[in-house]
C-alpha cells in the first residue's frame, strides 16, 4: 500500500488536507547519500582506468549505468572533515567555520539534512562522522555514529545511548545496519534521508576477512610518476606521504618483524590490532603470513627500489580489498532500492569525501590540489529524473549536492550558499556553469606536511599559491601536463595565461568573500581545534 493510499483512506470521506500532503510527499524523492572516505578515481572503475579490469566495483558502477557519472568532480579542500562540511552547508570552510580536522562542525547551522528535516523528511545517518563526535545540532532522527576515525574491526559505535564496542568488520555492519533502519527503522508516511558514510577504504587499509587475499596474486600497474624527484615543486618535496618512505612498515603495509612472526614492525597506533579477537587475529595473520615470510626472507637482498616497488603492491593491494566490501555495500542498498520498489524515487549517490593517491608521485593520502586528491568520484542514479548513462563534464563541487538535494526536494535553499544546484547540469539543459574553481587547504603544520596552499583550476589550466612559511606559486597546463610534472610558473609561454588566472582567483576569492590571506597566513591552528568530548 502506498502513502497516498494510506492517508487518503485515513481522511475518510471528509475533506481535508491530508490527502495532497500525502500525495506530494509520496512523489519527494527519497535521498541515499553514500560517502566513503579516500576513494581514489582510478580505484572506481566506471572511470576506466588502467585498475578497472584488476580491481572492478562492479556495483558501484551500477550506478553510472542507472543514472549519472561525474568525470570532473571536485571538493575545495580535499580533507575529509571540511570536504564533509562543505557537502553538508554548500558553502566553503571560511563560511561553515570548518578548516582542517580537529574543529567542531556547528551543526546547527543550514545545511541540506536539516533542511529536510524541516520539510517533514525521515532523516537518519549512519558510519563515519568526523566533523565533531557527537551530531549535535543536527536533525536526525536515527543516528548510529562511528567514534572520530572509526577503526576497521570491532569498531566503537557511538549512539544516543552512549558508546558500545561491537564484534564484526566496520564496511559490513555499516551495511547491516543501514539495511535494518531501510527495513524496519524509518517511518515509512514520509520520504527519507539517509546518510551512509563508509569509513574503508581510510588508512590504514585493513580488509575484511574474505578479503585479505583476493589480490594476493595479483601485481598492479605502477605510475610512471612513482619516482618523482619533484623537481621545480618544493611542497610537494616538502610532504610526508612517501609510500616507501612515510607510510609505517607495520601499521599500514602489515610487514612483520622476521620469518616466522607475525607481530607488525612498526605499530604505533597499536589499539588497532588489539582490536581484533584471537580467532580474528589468528585467521588475520595466516592471510599474511606466507608474504610477509617471502618479503622478509628476501628483503636484505633487494635494492632500494626493489623494496618501494614491493610495498607499492602491499599497500595497493589491502587499499584495493578494502573497497570490494564498500562495493558489496552499495550493490545491497542497490538490491534492497529494487526488491521494495524505491528505485525509481530515490535519489542514490556514491561519493567520496575526497580523492586519494595511489602511489602518483610516491603518496598515499590526499591534501594537495593536485589531479588525483582535488577529483573525487560522483555518481547519482534517480531513475525518475536522471537519464540511464547521464555523463557530465562541468566542473562541479561538493558544495554544488546541499543546493541540487534541496532543488530536487522541491524545497526551499537557505542563503549564502556557494555552490550551485546541478539538476540542469545533470539534465543537459545549463546554458550557463562555472568555469573556474576554488580550493583551499588549510592543515598545516599537520601530519603528512603538505603545506597551505589555495589556487584557481579552469578548463585546462591550474594555479595554486603555496604560503606560510613559503611564497611559491605553481601553474599547470592540464591538457599537455596531465600528470603536473612540469611547474611552468616561469615559462614565459604561460604569462599571459598566469596573469588572467591571476585575476580570475582574485575574482573568485571577492565572488566568495574569502577573508584577506593576512588571516590564513597568522592562523595557529591549535587556537582553533576543540578538544574531544567525554562519552
Ligand atoms: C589520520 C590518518 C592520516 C590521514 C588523516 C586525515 N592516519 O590521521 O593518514 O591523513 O587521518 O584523514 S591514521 O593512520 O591514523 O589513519 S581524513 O580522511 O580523516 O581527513
Ligand atoms: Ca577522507
Amino acid at each position: 500500500l502506498t502513502g497516498t493510499a494510506v492517508l487518503a483512506g485515513c481522511s475518510g470521506s471528509g475533506v481535508d488536507n491530508a490527502a495532497p500532503t500525502a500525495e506530494v510527499d509520496q512523489q519527494r524523492p527519497n535521498i541515499i547519500y553514500i560517502m566513503s572516505d579516500d576513494h581514489a578515481i582510478r580505484a572506481l572503475s566506471a572511470y576506466g582506468s588502467d585498475l578497472a579490469d584488476l580491481a572492478p566495483t562492479p556495483n558501484i558502477d551500477r550506478i553510472a549505468q542507472n543514472g549519472a557519472l561525474f568525470t570532473n568532480s571536485f571538493v575545495t579542500n580535499s580533507l575529509c572533515g571540511p570536504s564533509r562540511a562543505a557537502m553538508f552547508t554548500g558553502k566553503f570552510g571560511h563560511k561553515n567555520g570548518f578548516n582542517f580536522n580537529g574543529q567542531t562542525f556547528d551543526g546547527s547551522q543550514d545545511t541540506w539534512i536539516n533542511s529536510l528535516h524541516d520539510a517533514g523528511y525521515n532523516t537518519a545517518a549512519i558510519g563515519k562522522w568526523h566533523i565533531n563526535i557527537l551530531p549535535d545540532g543536527f536533525k536526525l532522527d536515527h543516528w548510529e555514529l562511528l567514534n572520530d576515525q572509526g577503526e576497521y574491526y570491532n569498531p566503537d559505535w557511538i549512539t544516543k545511548d552512549g558508546v558500545t564496542m561491537e564484534h564484526g568488520y566496520t564496511t559490513d555492519m555499516i551495511t547491516e545496519k543501514t539495511l535494518t533502519w531501510l527495513e524496519e527503522g524509518r517511518d515509512e508516511s514520509k520520504p527519507f534521508a539517509l546518510i551512509m558514510h563508509h569509513k574503508a577504504p581510510h588508512r590504514n587499509w585493513m580488509p575484511a576477512p574474505r578479503h585479505t587475499r583476493t589480490f594476493e596474486n595479483v601485481e598492479f600497474p605502477v605510475p610512471d610518476t612513482y619516482f618523482d624527484n619533484y623537481d621545480g615543486r618544493k611542497a610537494a618535496a616538502a610532504q610526508e606521504m612517501n609510500i616507501y618512505r612515510d607510510a609505517q612498515e607495520g601499521h599500514d603495509l602489515k610487514m612483520t618483524t622476521g620469518v616466522g612472526e607475525t607481530e607488525w614492525r612498526q605499530d604505533i597506533w597499536p589499539h588497532l590490532l588489539a582490536r581484533l579477537t584471537d580467532e580474528q587475529r589468528q585467521e588475520w595473520d595466516e592471510a599474511y603470513q606466507a608474504r610477509n615470510d617471502y618479503m622478509n626472507a628476501n628483503e636484505a637482498n633487494w635494492s632500494d627500489e626493489e623494496m618501494a616497488l614491493w610495498k607499492y603492491q602491499r599497500y595497493m593491494q589491502d587499499y584495493l580489498a578494502t573497497i570490494i566490501a564498500v562495493d558489496e555495500s552499495v550493490g545491497a542498498v542497490l538490491d534492497y532500492l529494487d526488491e521494495n520498489d524505491l528505485t525509481e524515487n530515490t535519489i542514490l549517490v556514491y561519493t567520496s569525501d575526497q580523492g586519494f593517491y595511489t602511489g602518483e608521485h610516491g603518496w598515499f593520502d590526499k591534501r594537495f590540489m593536485y589531479e588525483e586528491s582535488f577529483r573525487t568520484p560522483l555518481l547519482i542514479q534517480y531513475p525518475a529524473k536522471i537519464a540511464a548513462g547521464t555523463v557530465v563534464e562541468e566542473m562541479v563541487q561538493n558544495i554544488d549536492y546541499a543546493p541540487t538535494f534541496l532543488e530536487y526536494a522541491g524545497v526551499e535553499l537557505y542563503g549564502d550558499v556557494d555552490g550551485a544546484s546541478m539538476v540542469e547540469v545533470i539534465a543537459g539543459e545549463s546554458e550557463q556553469w562555472r568555469d573556474a574553481l576554488y580550493y583551499h587547504f588549510y592543515e598545516f603544520p599537520a601530519i603528512h606536511q603538505v603545506g597551505r596552499h589555495y589556487g584557481i583550476r579552469d578548463g585546462r589550466y591550474k594555479l595554486m599559491h603555496f604560503y606560510f612559511r613559503t611564497d611559491d606559486w605553481e601553474f599547470y597546463d592540464l591538457e599537455k601536463d596531465p600528470k603536473e610534472m612540469n611547474n611552468a610558473i616561469d615559462d614565459p609561454a604561460y604569462a599571459a595565461e598566469i596573469e588572467r588566472l591571476k585575476a580570475r582567483l582574485k575574482d573568485l576569492e571577492t565572488q566568495y568573500d574569502v577573508p584577506p590571506m593576512e588571516e590564513w597566513r597568522r592562523m595557529n591552528l591549535r587556537e582553533h581545534r576543540t578538544p574531544k568530548p567525554k562519552l
